[in-house]
């Protein structure tokens, strides 16, 4: 598939030239970024893997890279990465980018990169909305503002296009009052017809089930403000119980890069930002079970006049020191769990004040879990959501459970 987007077949001469010294120094388009894993795969001395997760509402392929030091093994512990979410961040797949750079070829020499692949195996999924990416590429009112999928069976009007895929994660979607997402499908938000609706979603959810054993920390990059988020982001009423783990392996990040003079909000996702449910962050903690699962806005500044438009001309300087954040977050978490034993059913995903509420909503994350077990993980979801009368059943029975949790909440308040 690496062949498909790319004029030529086989490299020009000067790739090297290309890739080395201008990567960085501007934002790649999308058959850039597919003949850079292309260059990576055949130029690393590290065990690389290329592929494709799958396709794209528009049928381009999703690429992924696994990262692994040569003696590596299955199931090593993986840190899991994916950027380009919402496709006029641009930094985002920036970033996913240096990060594939300074790991598999390290032409900084940096002495670091041999710890960072002895700790953990990287996966990851660089671009995850490779159709938004193309359109903000194009010009005029849906183009480099694009934010969500360019999936067209939701309206005729080319403004009302998409789904925004961070609000399309199956846990908690729509599933608080202040859930963050419209049912309007001309909003910048639009959640989707249901969660999983969209195939840039439910690629990565398979994958995520699919490596669900060993990922040891998440991180989703996103623009812009410079925030360090963890869960919740589905209510600002739900409170993380091991927060004080959460906050302690992000300080590495969010203290690193202070000495870097970049000043990053760290805290919960609801509270720090604002709510919004359906984020991949949620899923990964929720249903995964991904203890150490963060977002994180990259910059510049919230209070920046740039907003998403980062200059091309910072790219170079901000992916390279936040690589330097990056990996002090690595090597803290592989520190603050190098002594627990890594079973990631051992935490419980949902907690809170009530122990009725944790139950019912453990109760949902955790049939997920058992059904993405049994097997064909993708059979089961599909079953489970796209037939609409099962659809119908599932979306009763989470009303009856909301219903529950509310009466519940509300008998605890009054
Ligand atoms: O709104 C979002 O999806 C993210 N911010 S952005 O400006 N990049 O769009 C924040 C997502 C935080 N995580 C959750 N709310 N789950
Ligand atoms: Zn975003």
């Amino acid at each position: 598939f690496l062949h498909e987007n790319t004029r030529s077949q086989r490299f020009p001469r000067d790739v090297t030239e290309t890739f080395e010294q201008r990567y960085r120094s501007k934002y790649l388009t999308y058959p850039e970024i597919l003949r850079f894993l292309q260059y990576v795969n055949t130029s690393s001395n590290v065990n690389v893997q290329v592929g494709s997760i799958g396709k794209s509402f528009e049928g381009r392929d999703m690429p992924f890279i696994k990262i692994q030091s040569n003696d590596s093994w299955p199931g090593k512990r993986t840190i899991f990465i994916d950027a380009g979410v919402h496709s006029r961040e641009w930094i985002s797949p920036a970033m996913a980018v240096e990060i594939i750079h300074r790991l598999a070829l390290n032409t900084e020499k940096d002495r670091a990169v041999n710890k960072l692949l002895e700790m953990f195996d990287w996966l990851i999924v660089p671009l995850v909305n490779p159709d938004g990416y193309v359109q903000t590429f194009s010009k005029g009112l849906e183009g480099r503002m694009w934010r969500k999928n360019r999936n067209k069976r939701y309206s005729t009007n080319p403004l009302c296009y998409g789904v925004d895929l961070n609000r399309n994660f199956g846990f908690q979607w729509n599933n608080s009052p202040e859930h963050g997402g419209s049912s309007n499908p001309c909003s910048g938000t639009f959640s989707g017809p249901r969660s999983f609706s969209e195939p840039e979603t439910l690629n990565m959810g398979r994958l995520l089930l699919s490596n669900k054993d060993h990922i040891a920390g998440y991180i989703s990059f996103h623009s812009f403000g410079q925030f360090f988020l963890y869960p919740w982001g589905f209510s600002s009423d739900v409170n993380i119980e091991d927060e004080p783990d959460l906050h302690h392996v992000a300080s590495a990040f969010v203290d690193r890069m202070k000495r870097k003079d970049y000043i990053y909000n760290l805290g919960g996702s609801a509270k720090t930002l604002y709510p919004a449910a359906g984020g991949s962050d949620d899923y990964v903690r929720g249903v995964v079970g991904v203890k150490y699962a963060y977002t994180v806005e990259l910059p510049p500044h919230e209070n920046s006049r740039y907003g998403f438009l980062l200059p091309e001309t910072e790219v170079k300087s901000v992916v390279s020191d936040t690589w330097e954040g990056l990996k002090s977050f690595a090597f803290r978490l592989h520190q603050h769990t190098r002594a627990t034993p890594f079973n990631t059913t051992q935490f419980r995903p949902v907690t809170n004040a009530s122990d009725q509420q944790k139950d019912l909503l453990e109760e949902v994350s955790y049939r997920t879990i058992q059904n993405a077990l049994k097997g064909n993980f993708m059979d089961t979801l599909l079953n489970s959501i796209t037939s609409e009368k099962r659809y119908n059943r599932y979306r009763k029975s989470r009303a009856r459970t909301n219903k529950k949790i509310r009466l519940h909440l509300s008998s605890k308040t009054n």
